[in-house]
Formats: C-alpha cells, structure tokens, sequence
C-alpha cells in the first residue's frame, strides 16, 4: 500500500524539533529559533510530496514488504530530505522568476515582513538537510553516500538554474537562441536529477541495494521521465487554471525556453513568428496575452496530449526492460510514474 500523506505529513514535526533543538545549542535567540520553525513549516509542508513520498513508497517496494515503524520513519526522514532540497529551491527559484504565488499562496519573499530575508532562509533550508543526516544517519555505511548524493544533485540542479537563468535573459529576446537541445538540458539538470533521480537513489542506498549497475538502471529511466514532467510542468504554466495549480505561470514574461515555446516555433507560420518575437519575454499582461493567441492557434494543448502519451508509452517499455537481478523493482518506476501521468497541479 502506498503511504498517505496524512502518514508522511505526520513525520515532520519530529524533524523540526530536531531542527530546533539543535539552534537551542547554540542559544539561538527565541525569536530566531522561531523564525526558523516557521521557514521550515510555510515552505516545505503544503505541497503534493510526491518527491518525499515516492523515497517511502520505494523503499517499501524494494524491501517487498510493509516498512516497519522505525523503517517507515528513516525513509520518511530522508524523502523530507527531500522537499527540504525542494523548499531551497522553490524559495529562491520565486525570486529569481519573479513569481507571485507558490502552493496557493503568496510566494515567501512576498509575506509581510520577509523579504530579501527569504534568501538567507533559503540557505537555512538547504542546512537542514545536513543536520538531518547526521543526527539520523552519522551510524550507517551508507552515510557518505548520502551525503555526496545531496551534494552533487544539489550542484546539478544550479547548473540547471544557471543555464535556465542565462537562456532567458530579461532585456533581450532572441527567440534564435531557443532549442530543443537547451531544453533538454536545461531541464535534466534543474528538474530531473534532485526531482526523480535522487528520491529512488535514496531509497537504493538505504536498503542495501545501491550497486553501480541499479544506480544507472535507475538513472536511465528516471531522467528521462523528469524530462517529461518539466515538459508537463511547462504545459500547466500556460494551460493550467492557476487556482488549482497553486502558482501563477511566468514563463512567457520571463522569456523562458520552455517547451511550449520551442514547440511554437517548430510550428508557426513568418507571421506568427513575427508576433512570438514582439510579445514574448515581455512585463506585459498584453503582451503575454497575444502570445497565448499564438500557442492556442498552434494547437499545443493536442500537440502537448500527443507528447504525453508517446512519452509515457517509451518509459513503460524501458521499465519492461528493467533487469531486477540486483534487487531493483520495475515497480518503483511504475508507482513513480503513475503519481505523475496527467497530473493537473
Ligand atoms: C523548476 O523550474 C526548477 C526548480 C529547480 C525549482 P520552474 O521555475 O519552472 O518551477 P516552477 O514552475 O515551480 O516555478
Ligand atoms: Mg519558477
Ligand atoms: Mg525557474
Ligand atoms: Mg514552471
């Protein structure tokens, strides 16, 4: 049976008062200690967890048996791990995007009395994760692994948001300098590796079964399948209703290299070229407005439908494939991507 968020939710309170009690060594003054809790409360609860959950819901699958309660709260341990890495990210990924709302909200840097302050909170975020595996993994084997995991995914996700960042530069649009193949880079590196990757790296290293052979298995399939979801991610920041995705999409006046514009411009006619190229990358609600025209007049909805399903008919027959010998599951990719197929937030 797959956990509940209600179950994993359940978990982190313990963590925070890890978290706290750590700062009470230090005699962090109150009002920072509780600064801190509520960082680590407003940005890492409230969204879908399915990063956190899928660590839980593999370490089950590749164990072949219910998790026992001590086991259930080391892989829950780690998959907050997890969304504390993702918090990081989303508070500074808001900032440096411009982003009005994030979980139904507003974005953290936008709360009365944060501000620039969220940058320093970001930091706080990604420390955690550190004074987490110390105080719950310092005893295992696996210990250095875990850590240079989280370091280097953590690098690969930068040198996504690097190159996201310096693709879309904010007062020159050139729409020349899209492609496919930066896509696809781009969003390997700031998606994939710390969002499907490394959950399933996680859940490898903690039963015992992380050999070289499982880790490429495992990072062949999931990277391709993280491609995907920031495809989809891309597709809901144009086509979704905001309300229920929880976010205000930007892409379009930030002159990102987003799928759907690289979609666009393998499709469009001179004219509607012409009208990509005043409009897009633009602070303008009307600008971005005659840039929606021009998607609608493309299709992408369908051409985005027609890629999902050839998409996920590729991964499932790589996941046919999957040598179980070394004690890796084809269910873990099943369940992970099942979460994610036509997801609409
Ligand atoms: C997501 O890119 C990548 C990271 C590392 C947060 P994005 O800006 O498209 O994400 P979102 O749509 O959630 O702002
Ligand atoms: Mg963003
Ligand atoms: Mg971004
Ligand atoms: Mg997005």
């Amino acid at each position: 049976m797959p956990t509940t968020l209600a179950e994993f939710e359940a978990v982190f309170p313990q963590l925070v008062a890890d978290l706290t009690d750590h700062c009470r060594q230090y005699n962090l003054p109150e009002n920072a200690t509780n600064w801190y809790q509520r960082n680590l409360e407003h940005n890492t609860v409230g969204g879908k967890c399915n990063r956190g959950m899928s660590v839980v819901d593999s370490a089950a699958l590749l164990k072949g048996r219910d998790l026992t309660k001590d086991e259930y709260f080391r892989s829950a341990t780690l998959g907050w791990m997890v969304e504390l890495l993702q918090a990081f990210f989303l508070v500074s990924d808001d900032i440096m995007d411009s982003s009005k709302t994030r979980r139904g909200n507003p974005c953290w840097y936008l709360m009365p009395d944060v501000g620039m302050i969220a940058i320093n909170d970001a930091f706080m975020l990604e420390s955690s994760i550190y004074l987490l595996l110390k105080k719950h993994f310092r005893q295992e084997s696996c210990y250095i692994d875990l850590v240079e995991l989280f370091h280097e995914v953590t690098f690969q996700t930068e040198c996504g948001q690097a190159c996201d960042l310096l693709t879309a530069p904010e007062d020159r649009v050139d729409l020349d300098n899209f492609s496919m193949e930066k896509f696809t880079f781009i969003v390997i590196y700031k998606t994939a590796y710390y969002s499907f990757y490394l959950p399933v790296a996680l859940a490898l290293h903690y039963c015992g079964v992380a050999s070289p052979k499982n880790l490429k298995t495992a990072h062949d399939i999931l990277i391709p399948m993280g491609e995907y979801f920031q495809a989809q991610d891309d597709y809901l920041d144009n086509f979704a209703d905001p309300e229920k995705l929880g976010k205000i999409g930007t892409d379009i006046m930030d002159n990102k290299c987003s799928w759907l514009i690289n979609q666009a411009l393998a499709r469009c006619s001179p004219e509607q070229r012409q009208v990509l190229h005043e409009n897009y990358g633009r602070k303008d609600k009307n600008c971005e407005a005659k840039v929606k025209v021009v998607f609608n007049e493309l299709e992408l909805e369908k051409v985005y439908q027609q890629y999902e399903e050839k998409r996920v008919g590729e991964l499932k027959k790589m996941i046919g494939e999957v040598d179980e010998s070394e004690g890796l599951k084809k269910e873990v990719f099943e369940d992970y991507l099942r979460k994610i197929y036509k997801r609409s937030k």
